[in-house]
């Protein structure tokens, strides 16, 4: 599987690839069978320091963020050009990483693609505005400006996605940056550090650090010369991140994932609702902030539903990012299949009933981190496989038998990601989606998002929103400039 080549230096700084200043290394392993994917620099503090300093550096020296955004817009389009071209490597390298199938992450290279497309062409579009200031000779504007260095901060379940939804805006919008990876996942970032320094991006506006969060990630949130931490990962770091931000007031930008209700009415499509339930809970293992880990049917259609979902996930197949016949691959790491292992304990402990899965992968799959699809049926509201995410191919059941319970029930977490609505009935789909407080609402749908909508969560799902013209937005100061064309003394002061 060894097919992805490191070169001996893999942080870029300053336009440049360099070793971490202290010279340790971190091995990579891909977690469907635990084989070696490569060692990489593991940075230290003072890596991250210099990083910082070299995207001070390019935002002070002003080229990148004087460029025209429409220049700044082309240059994304072009990035997107080369990852499409480079699609099949980039691609592998994802899945050698996550365990991700190869299929899957085929897909995220096109989203990701279609991310910088959409802030590329965005990048130019809004101007600014003029004000009326209520005189003929002022001038009265408001110009968009960026923010300056950012800190970007990303996860291993989408590792390039997650990078795109930061890096596109950022740049689109003038910024400088410093990318800090999963330490578990860093080699696409890699590769779109080379088509970066390929495309002719001014030396320190994209800077990559690998490494821990605690050393290599926690500068971006506590050095001065960063002026803005974009994060995306799980509630606790999100809340330590958010803590050590205020240190320097930084603007603060936070997805920590989600328990996403996905809600089926006795009148939906069936056949639909099952195959989406399905989806919504397994794609990637579960690994996915908008799964949908928490299924609310109406009591009406819970047996059939159930055991029909029960009868579809026993046949799901586990298996590795290049084999054909699996339909998920492993967990990230032992320690995170630990923890769903823990989280779906927990949830037997506390009343859950267990209708299938719950166990690890077996014979040939026994090397890597697979954990079967799981239901818990019979779960209550307070426990905490219903209250926190678990991160696994883990759906709970519960169920209501009215439109107000059901509301009730999708509304009751302190995560607001993601929810689903299953009902043929138009009105009362509107009606529920419109009372449920989560970011994103489906209909007879879930999971598709688009980069022109706005992603992001309520409650402590987050902070702020990721893709659409928000998304851009977070990345951009408004500055007001009045312009008195014909100033008069005021006679305000004695003596004038
Ligand atoms: O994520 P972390 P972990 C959830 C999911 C999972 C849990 C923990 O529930 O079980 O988070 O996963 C960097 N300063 N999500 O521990 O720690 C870290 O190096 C600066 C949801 O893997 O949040 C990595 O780059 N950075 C999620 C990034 O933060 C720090 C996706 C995310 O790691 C840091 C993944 C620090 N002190 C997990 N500590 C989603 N929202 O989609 C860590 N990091």
């Amino acid at each position: 599987m060894n097919d992805v080549i490191d070169p001996p230096a893999t942080l870029f700084v300053n336009g440049e690839w360099v070793s971490a200043a202290a010279g340790g290394a971190r091995e990579i392993r891909c977690p469907a069978d635990q084989s070696l994917v490569g060692a990489v620099a593991e940075a230290g503090v003072a890596d991250a320091e210099r990083a910082i300093a070299a995207a001070r550096h390019a935002f002070d020296r002003g080229d990148w963020p004087r460029t025209p955004a429409g220049t700044r817009g082309d240059l994304l389009l072009v990035v997107a050009g080369r990852i499409r071209d480079r699609k099949e490597e980039f691609a592998r390298a994802e899945s050698l990483d996550t365990g991700k199938r190869l299929v899957e992450s085929r897909i995220d290279m096109d989203d990701i693609a279609n991310c910088l497309r959409y802030f590329g062409k965005l990048a130019g579009v809004e101007a600014g505005r003029l004000v009326d200031a209520g005189s003929p000779t002022v001038v009265s504007r408001i110009s968009y400006e960026p923010v300056g260095v950012c800190g970007l901060i990303t996860p291993w379940n989408y590792p390039l996605l997650q990078a795109a939804w930061k890096v596109a805006p950022a740049l689109a919008a003038g910024n400088t940056f410093v990318l800090k990876p999963s330490e578990l996942t860093p080699h696409t970032a890699m590769l779109l550090m080379d088509v970066l320094g390929e495309v002719g991006l001014p030396a320190g506006v994209a800077n990559l650090v690998l490494g821990s969060g605690a050393v290599a990630g926690a500068p971006l949130a506590e050095h001065p010369d960063v002026d803005l931490v974009s994060f995306t990962g799980g509630l606790e770091t999100g809340r330590r991140i958010a803590a050590a931000a205020t240190g320097t007031v930084k603007k603060v930008a936070l997805e920590l994932g989600g328990k996403n209700p996905n809600v089926v009415f006795a009148d939906a499509d069936f056949d639909a609702a099952v195959d989406n339930a399905l989806n919504a809970a397994f794609v990637h293992a579960g690994q996915v902030c908008s799964a949908g880990a928490r299924l609310v049917v109406e009591e009406s259609l819970h047996g059939r539903f159930v055991d029909e979902l029960v009868r579809r996930a026993e046949r799901i197949r586990m298996g590795g990012p290049f084999d054909e016949a699996a339909e998920i691959g492993p967990l990230i790491s032992a320690a995170h299949r630990d923890k769903v292992t823990a989280y779906v304990q927990r949830g037997l402990a506390e009343g859950a009933v267990l209708r299938c899965g719950g166990t690890w992968g077996e014979g040939e799959l026994a090397q890597g981190f697979f954990y079967a699809p799981t239901v818990l049926d019979g779960v209550r509201s307070g426990m905490s496989v219903v209250r926190d995410e678990g991160f696994g191919p883990v759906v709970t059941v519960e169920t209501f038998t009215t439109e107000d319970e059901a509301v009730r029930i999708g509304n009751d977490t302190h995560y607001g990601l993601a929810a689903a609505v299953w009902t043929q009935d138009a009105g009362k789909a509107q009606r529920v989606a419109g009372r449920l407080r989560h970011g994103t609402v489906w209909i007879n749908d879930f999971h598709p998002y688009l980069p022109q909508a706005e992603w992001g969560g309520f409650g402590q799902s987050g902070v702020g929103r990721e893709l659409g013209p928000t998304g851009l937005a977070e990345y951009q100061e408004a500055k007001h400039i009045y312009h008195n064309i014909d100033p008069q003394v005021t006679g305000w002061f004695e003596g004038s």
